[in-house]
């Protein structure tokens, strides 16, 4: 199935819906007994992956960290999943593109003491390795996406 907005859509809701939701999501796991055989939901769509789109609107990006923490001053790695956002609204996998993460302290006027490098798992997931966030307090997490020559940015607000 290709992931549209409207599912986007429907994820931020379920977002929304805070806590209550999320008990009685893992009451039906539980109690469903097709749900062993069910098809796992795709890893972009965990609960604690991050979503926004770039500045223009071009594209979507999804992000958590591998382990589910983002720890202070020791280093971590993040899965990114890209998308393109198309003319009618849809987002499909973006392969092939250029990601540069990268850590702002605005209160501070520092960035991060690493420069994180990615690679492409596979077609729309990249990796993320040599994230490291110093020290305590609020950052900003930049993720440029280069596509075909053409970039926008992604930010991300992140309370340490
Ligand atoms: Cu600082």
């Amino acid at each position: 199935m290709k992931p549209t907005a409207l599912a986007l859509a429907t994820l931020a809701l379920a977002t929304a819906c805070g806590s209550t939701h999320e008990r009685s999501d893992a009451h039906d796991v539980r109690t469903d007994p097709s749900s062993t055989t069910a098809t796992p939901e795709p890893a972009w769509q965990a609960r604690d992956v991050r979503v926004a789109f770039s500045r223009g609107g071009k594209f979507l990006v999804r992000w958590r960290s591998t382990t589910g923490e983002i720890p202070k001053n020791k280093h971590f790695e993040l899965d990114v999943w890209l998308f393109r956002v198309e003319e009618d609204g849809a987002f499909t996998p973006l392969p092939g593109a250029t990601l540069v993460v990268a850590g702002w302290m605005p209160d501070h006027g520092h960035g991060m003491v690493r420069r994180p490098g990615a690679t492409e798992e596979e077609p729309g997931h990249y990796r993320v390795a040599g994230m490291l966030l110093h020290m305590a307090g609020s950052w900003k997490v930049f993720f440029d996406v280069i596509d075909d020559g053409y970039s926008e940015r992604t930010e991300f607000d992140l309370e340490l």
